[in-house]
């Protein structure tokens, strides 16, 4: 059955023409291009690399960033709208093209030199060259400030040694953005492909993402040149990079809720028991009623934090309560719509599996729930619970 847009408060009607457009073709994509081939891949564990040209032809690779790097110059809600749709497709999709935007062009654009800038962000954009970022160890996730590893001062650049795991992208990456110490201080680096002492091996067994390559990143005496330095000092440097892509997932978790709802609300509609559709039932409408109303409430928050964001009046804690909020619902409305498809729930030819698998990756990732509830705890109390 074709989509049905999923706006019960007519939040689309206060879009823009240039915004309902991204919406309307991302969406489109999602349909044609996404849905009848993400399933193969996430049985097989594999990313779609066909994706990465098309989804550069669309124009979401640093979509907000400026047309003179080969990006679209679109707007933060045309960003979210655009994550919103890949993540109904698939939140492996999704996070391909966050990583990419949020993770990767964004502290290029922010902090590089106009040589990095020149190099990569046509590149990323186009979808030649493909980014990571590497911030994550094995011994400090939620507490990125106790990183070990480190960079030191060398003719020239710097030498860098260390680890980083759980990174998005890792081994297709050409270029990683990785965060380290110097002199104690926490810096980016660009390290590149091919440097001498990096490698990046693909992690496996993940139950969850399974549509996304998830790698370690080794360094080993790499030499990294000055140009790749980037201009920023201290946590808040990967922290403000971290704001994008939260951001970005508060949509996409929205987008996700979406596609089980959807499937749920058609199933439910068509399945006979007891000669009537379960959907008649009371108990099976509270639930359907349940989604829609989780999901309408977050479709306002990203909507009205879109338009703060452009507005330049956006604060990191508001996306904190976005991304919690929405990651929440959005796996909470996966289990809710596994339940309304009975067995046929478990099966791949529903999207729901998936998706809640998902789920529990991007609920952890990007600050997990608990971390969100700790900032957003600090922010109205004044007292920091996380040390
Ligand atoms: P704290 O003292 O609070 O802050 C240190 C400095 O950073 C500034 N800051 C921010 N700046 C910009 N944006 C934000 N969101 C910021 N939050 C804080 C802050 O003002 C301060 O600046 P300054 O200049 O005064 O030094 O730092 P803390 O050490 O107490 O840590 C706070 C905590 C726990 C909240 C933080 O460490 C945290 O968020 N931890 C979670 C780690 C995390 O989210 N990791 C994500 C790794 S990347 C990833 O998961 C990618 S998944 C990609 C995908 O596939 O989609
Ligand atoms: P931990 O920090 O060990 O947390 C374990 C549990 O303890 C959690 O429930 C947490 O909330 C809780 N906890 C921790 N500290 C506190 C506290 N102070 N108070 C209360 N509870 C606390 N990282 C990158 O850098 N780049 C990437 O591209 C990337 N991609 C990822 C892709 C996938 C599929 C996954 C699963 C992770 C990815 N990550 C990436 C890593 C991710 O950001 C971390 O997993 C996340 O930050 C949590 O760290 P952790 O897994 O070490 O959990």
């Amino acid at each position: 059955m074709a989509f049905q847009p999923v706006d019960y408060y007519n939040v689309y009607d206060l879009l823009t023409e240039e915004e309902k457009l991204v919406r309307e073709t991302v969406s489109d994509f999602v349909d044609h291009e996404v849905l009848p081939i993400i399933e193969k891949h996430y049985q097989a564990g594999t990313f779609p690399m066909d994706l990465v040209g098309k989804l550069a032809d669309l124009g979401v690779f640093g979509i907000t960033l400026p047309q003179e790097y080969g990006c679209a110059g679109m707007n933060n809600v045309c960003y979210g709208l655009a994550m919103q749709e890949l993540e109904r497709g698939d939140s492996g999709v999704r996070s391909f093209a966050s990583v990419q935007s949020s993770l990767v062009m964004y502290p290029i654009y922010t902090y590089g030199s106009e040589e990095i800038r020149k190099k990569w962000l046509p590149k990323l954009a186009g979808g030649t060259a493909i980014g990571c970022f590497g911030l994550t160890e094995p011994d400090f996730g939620s507490n990125p400030n106790g990183m070990i590893t480190n960079a030191k001062k060398i003719d020239g650049g710097y030498l860098l040694n260390g680890a980083k795991m759980w990174i998005t992208n890792g081994s297709l990456a050409d270029v990683a953005v990785v965060w380290a110490k110097l002199d104690g201080e926490i810096c980016g680096f660009l390290v590149e492909k091919g440097m001498k002492g990096f490698s990046a091996p693909e992690m496996k067994g993940k139950h969850s993402l399974r549509a996304s390559v998830t790698s370690e990143l080794i360094f080993q005496d790499v030499e990294i040149p000055e140009g790749n330095k980037l201009d920023v000092k201290g946590l808040r440097g990967p922290l403000s990079c971290l704001t994008q892509a939260r951001y970005g997932i508060s949509w996409g978790a929205i987008g996700a809720a979406i596609g089980v709802y959807d499937s749920s609300l058609n199933y439910a509609k068509s399945r006979i028991q007891f000669d009537k559709p379960i959907a008649s039932f009371q108990l099976v409408q509270e639930k359907l009623v349940w989604m829609l109303n989780e999901i309408t409430k977050g479709q306002l928050l990203c909507y009205h934090l879109g338009r703060l964001k452009d507005a330049g009046k956006m604060n990191p804690n508001q996306v904190s309560l976005a991304k919690r909020n929405n990651v929440d619902i959005a796996i909470r409305a996966a289990r809710i719509a596994r339940d309304i498809h009975g067995a046929n729930g478990i099966l791949d030819e529903y999207p729901i599996m998936r998706h809640s698998a998902n789920l529990e990756s991007v609920r952890t990732y990007e600050g997990t729930h608990d971390i969100h509830t700790l900032i957003l705890g600090a922010d109205i109390t004044g007292i920091q619970a996380f040390k």
